[in-house]
């Protein structure tokens, strides 16, 4: 008797995810057990084991260190197998691939469209995208559940064009050669950081199965932001939901104070945090709408990973959000740029 892929989606493995302190026994306690997906650290000191040699498997983002001292874990219930594709580095299971890009200018060729130079940072995300799309289409894995970018000096201005627009521009290209654009339902829920510097490093979760998109009541849908954000609008949805049957994972978004496509409150970082969860909270009462399911997701069933602008704001931020989560709520504060220069803070959160 075969096995058919209904009886597969019947019952899916479960995915869970942790932010712990990076110690050599953790990370080498994890590093061998059977179902881990990926570690991310955010330091510019790479773990190292005794002899020097680093451990297979971590992703090194560059930021700069200020902030909470964590990693953050994925895992999942059934055996994975390492690989390594192109410029991509993975760990996967039957149904779920974890993996990593990273590209600077002299992995891609000095390109020209119409006699015009092609900024290398677009070219990056392009070729970032479209290799992550080959491998997911190749591999069997085609719902892309969530992605992060990380981009050097995200605020900075080249080729007369901010970094940040210039990998909209190459990320959404990727989207619409891969044909993912069409299908609304296919723009995964990510978040978009600056690091200090290195190459560009995106990061993702992909999955067999379908997840279901969701966009949020009180924003313009990021991917119709109007071109005074940018040549090209950012491709990524608000949240997703994926439905592994005993579990249910939400990834909502990196979230800002923005109404509409209009950033708010600029300048004062405690209002900006208050329309950033504001924002949390309606899309949360829109995955419930949407998914129709008995278990509800409310603020105090996730896990919060807060990107701050500059870091001395953290007292402010915490005391926010002291309101509005359980204490037992984790939360991880880290520095980063945002991209948008008005915004100081960006709030990610998930539910497993
Ligand atoms: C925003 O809503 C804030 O470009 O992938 C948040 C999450 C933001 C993801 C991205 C950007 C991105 O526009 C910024």
């Amino acid at each position: 008797m075969t096995i058919s892929a209904n009886a597969m989606i019947a019952d899916p493995g479960h995915l869970y995810f942790s932010y712990i302190r990076p110690t050599n026994a953790a990370l080498q306690s994890l590093s061998s057990e059977e179902g881990l997906l990926g570690i991310v650290t955010f330091r510019t000191d790479f773990w190292r084991e005794d002899d020097g040699t680093t451990l297979e498997g971590i992703l090194q983002i560059s930021l700069s260190g200020r902030g909470d001292d964590l990693c953050e874990i994925w895992q999942t219930t059934q055996p994975v197998v390492a690989g390594k594709v192109g410029d991509i580095t993975y760990r996967c299971s039957r149904d779920f691939l974890f993996g990593s890009i990273a590209l600077t200018a002299a992995d891609v060729p000095a390109g020209n469209h119409r006699g015009l130079i092609v900024p290398p940072l677009q070219s990056c995300a392009e070729l970032a995208y479209k290799q992550i799309f080959s491998l997911l289409d190749h591999h069997g894995y085609p719902d892309l559940l969530r992605i992060w970018n990380f981009i050097p000096d995200i605020n900075g201005v080249s080729h007369g064009l901010e970094h940040y627009r210039q990998f909209n521009i190459g990320r959404q290209d990727a989207f619409l050669a891969c044909g993912r654009f069409l299908e609304k339902q296919n723009i995964p829920a990510a978040s978009a950081l600056g690091s200090i510097d290195g190459p560009l490093v995106v990061y993702f979760l992909a999955a067999r199965h379908k997840s279901v998109a969701v966009e949020n009541p009180r924003q313009t849908s990021a991917y119709h932001y109007p071109r005074e954000y940018g040549p090209s609008s950012p491709t990524f949805s608000r949240a997703g939901w994926i439905d592994l049957g005993q579990q249910k994972v939400l990834f909502i978004s990196g979230t800002a104070s923005i109404i509409g496509h209009q950033t708010r409150y600029g300048g004062d970082v405690a209002a900006q945090t208050r329309e950033s969860m504001a924002n949390i909270a309606a899309v949360i009462a829109e995955t419930n709408r949407v998914a129709a399911t008995t278990s509800l997701y409310d603020l105090n069933d996730l896990s919060y990973k807060v990107y701050l602008r500059h870091i001395t704001d953290l007292p402010i931020v915490r005391a926010e959000l002291d309101l509005l989560v359980t204490p037992a709520a984790p939360v991880f504060y880290l520095q980063a740029d945002i991209c948008r220069q008005d915004l100081l803070v960006e709030i990610e959160a998930t539910a497993g």
